[in-house]
């Protein structure tokens, strides 16, 4: 059996029930095959995949905080630290019911070669809770965000794991977050990013997922004869990541004619409007129905649908496994010809091997995504020299940062043989840089 399929089978032996994991795991290294098998006697010597797969450290933890109503309650949190070969562990910590340890571990996978593949001296970490935001009191929030760090906080710090948000960890968990770290530790420092302006955050953070997702979009369709200019766009999701995905698109002179979240999706033909999605989801906290009801071009429908809506570009922009089989389908039967992954994983493995049978442009979130975690890491930058950069430095420095991204997946890919491949691509460029950092390390 070849050693990629053998760690394949023990990762699926040693970690029962984490389906995700298996997926990001699969994906990986199917892409990998190539390069594993030209430097199969060392990789196995050193047992380099078996490393690669299996977390540094792993940290499971209760939370238990007091509701409004005095009733105490009890979360379960983790935070994966995966792989710190080319720098400190970092990546967001997630707040939805669904978090598991094989979404967390799923996640801390993927953050290992979206880190690697940003060019910065960031390794791989996720973490998260089964805690939702959703309906509590800021009071509750804030309860929980202390209990969350004041056992979080005993294992990360700013040269060592920097978490930051993800979903259902925006502004206000982070600021609560840090405020407790401060409190424990005794030290002003960037243990977390995606903080406030006012206390060490950075310019275009808040933007920086969304509007590097478009610069790479951008990117991929220029080298491939397109222009975004003037391309009608679905995304979904009405979080972080899609409301500033929406925004750089209109900016780029592409439409966008769709939001979504857990419970409906709008379709508004004239185009979403931006500073009406940004009042009913960052300012009310409230649902699409909201944005349906103040705006008489749009028309809101319950469950699932952006992916049935004639496109050029798709921009998965929520969850994971969000874009199925049967809307691959749909979207090349409407003629669409990108899809980007704004979110992690959203797409399934049948789904993207479809897409890409079919002609369509298709960016993995590890690549596509990657704007956050490096403005992230620019954050940190700033932190640890006591200065702030303004918007269009950061700006300017993302943009950099996601054009040279796709080269670089765009030439690993045709190094490979896999030209125009940028699953491929991404995983084999994320990879190396890894891989040759943990054999110089040598067995840790
Ligand atoms: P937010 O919490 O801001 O928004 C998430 C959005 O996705 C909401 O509209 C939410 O709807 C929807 N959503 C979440 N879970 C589900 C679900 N199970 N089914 C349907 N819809 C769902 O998160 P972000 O925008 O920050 O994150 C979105 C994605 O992007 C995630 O995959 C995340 O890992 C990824 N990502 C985020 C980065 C960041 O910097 N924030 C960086 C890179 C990737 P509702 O409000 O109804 O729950
Ligand atoms: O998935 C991701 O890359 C993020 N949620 C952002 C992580 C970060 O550290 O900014």
């Amino acid at each position: 059996m070849s050693y990629v399929d053998e760690v394949f089978d023990l990762v699926v032996e040693k970690n029962p029930a984490q389906p995700e994991f298996h997926q990001a795991v699969k994906e990986v290294l199917e892409s990998l095959r190539v390069v594993i098998e030209a430097n199969e006697e060392a990789y196995r010597r050193d047992a380099l995949l078996e490393r690669l797969v299996t977390p540094e450290r792993q940290l499971l933890f209760r939370v238990p905080w007091v509701d409004d109503k005095g009733q105490v309650q009890v979360n379960n949190a983790f935070r994966v630290q995966f792989n710190s070969a080319i720098g400190p562990y970092k990546g967001g910590l997630r707040l939805h019911p669904s978090v598991n340890l094989g979404i967390i571990k799923f996640l801390g996978f993927e953050q290992i070669f979206k880190n690697s593949l940003t060019g910065l001296p960031i390794g791989g970490g996720k973490g998260g809770s089964d805690f939702d935001p959703k309906g509590k009191s800021d009071r509750e929030v804030m309860a929980f965000c202390q209990s969350f760090m004041t056992e979080l906080s005993k294992y990360i710090g700013a040269d060592t794991d920097v978490p930051a948000g993800d979903i259902g960890t925006g502004a206000r968990e982070i600021g609560y977050m840090y405020g407790q770290y401060k409190r424990i530790k005794g030290v002003y420092e960037g243990v977390l990013t995606g903080k406030g302006l006012s206390y060490g955050g950075s310019l275009a953070r808040t933007e920086a997922t969304g509007y590097g997702l478009l610069y790479l979009t951008a990117e991929m369709l220029k080298c491939n004869g397109h222009d975004i200019n003037g391309k009608t766009v679905v995304i979904s999701g009405s979080g972080n990541v899609a409301i500033y995905a929406c925004q750089k698109a209109q900016q780029l002179g592409a439409k966008v004619v769709t939001v979504s979240d857990s419970t409906g999706w709008v379709y508004d033909p004239e185009g979403i409007d931006v500073a009406l999605l940004k009042e009913v989801k960052e300012v009310k906290r409230a649902r699409l129905t909201e944005y349906a009801a103040a705006r008489s071009s749009a028309e809101y429908h319950e469950g699932r649908g952006v992916w049935g809506i004639k496109c050029d570009v798709a921009l998965p922009c929520a969850t994971q496994n969000e874009l199925l089989l049967d809307d691959a389908k749909a979207l090349v039967a409407n003629g669409c010809i990108a899809v980007a992954e704004g979110a992690n994983m959203p797409t399934t493995m049948e789904a993207t091997e479809y897409l890409q049978a079919n002609g369509v442009l298709f960016a993995p979130g590890k690549a596509a995504n990657a704007g956050g975690v490096a403005t992230s890491a620019l954050e940190m930058s700033q932190n640890s020299e006591r200065l702030s950069w303004t918007f269009e430095e950061v700006d300017s420095k993302l943009q950099n940062i996601m054009v040279n991204i796709f080269h670089n997946l765009d030439n690993a890919a045709k190094k490979y043989g896999m030209e125009g491949n940028y699953v491929a691509g991404a995983n084999i460029a994320g990879f190396l840089k890894v891989a040759e950092a943990m054999t110089a390390q040598g067995i840790v």
